[in-house]
């Protein structure tokens, strides 16, 4: 398998995953900020532009970051990246979806390209606003259901690696992760597939 990814972007939350699975994979560096996301190399890979991207060993692509981690933990069950039963997967996928669809696509969205929001440069102020609003409330959210727990479902599982990633955001922009997510990130960057993953992306 090849990852696509780009250094510390939402990829790291699959970059985690395949860690935690322990089998061989290679990764590919996109980089965003010179837009190789748009050269036709990345875009007949992935002609949404985006990272994460698997490309599996079969040769087809894999595209959305939800997707991704359902068909890996699917894949490799001996990983337990998903709870057995299916109340206990749709909670997962729940989760995993308000942290991927919402806390990123909405709140840090507006955060990291205002532009995309805002009819007009004088609107992006309040664009940002919102999008603070919305993480604040987000993570208050998660923050409650993380009480007394240690991962999202109790166990670890591919909604923690979604999470991970949007935590390892808060700081950018001067945001203060609730208490139970703070130790949520802390727990998260002690398991050492996460360390790994930090390390090789040259975040450690
Ligand atoms: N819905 C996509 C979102 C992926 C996404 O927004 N990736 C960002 C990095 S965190 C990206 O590749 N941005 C490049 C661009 O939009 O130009 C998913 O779930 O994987």
């Amino acid at each position: 398998m090849k990852l696509f990814l780009a250094p510390g972007a939402c990829s790291l939350g699959i970059h985690v995953l395949l860690e935690e699975i322990g089998k061989p994979y290679e990764t590919t560096l996109v980089n965003l900020r010179e837009g190789a996301q748009y050269k036709p190399d990345f875009t007949a890979i992935n002609p949404k532009s985006k990272v994460p991207t698997l490309e599996r060993d079969d040769g087809s692509v894999l595209t959305e970051f939800p997707a991704i981690a359902y068909w890996l933990a699917g894949t490799n069950p001996e990983a337990k990246l998903l709870p057995a039963d299916l109340d206990g997967q749709a909670h997962v996928l729940e989760a995993m979806d308000y942290v991927v669809g919402t806390l990123h696509a909405q709140g840090f969205g507006r955060l990291f390209r205002p532009s995309g929001f805002a009819p007009s440069a004088a609107d992006e102020d309040a664009v940002k606003t919102r999008g603070k609003e919305i993480l604040e409330k987000g993570f208050a959210l998660i923050d409650a259901k993380l009480a007394g727990k240690d991962y999202i479902a109790g166990a670890f599982s591919v909604a923690d690696a979604a999470l991970f990633y949007v935590e390892t955001w808060a700081g950018r922009f001067g945001l203060t992760l609730p208490p139970n997510c703070a130790a949520h990130l802390d727990r998260m960057k002690a398991r050492p597939a996460v360390a790994r993953a930090l390390q090789q992306e040259g975040l450690a």
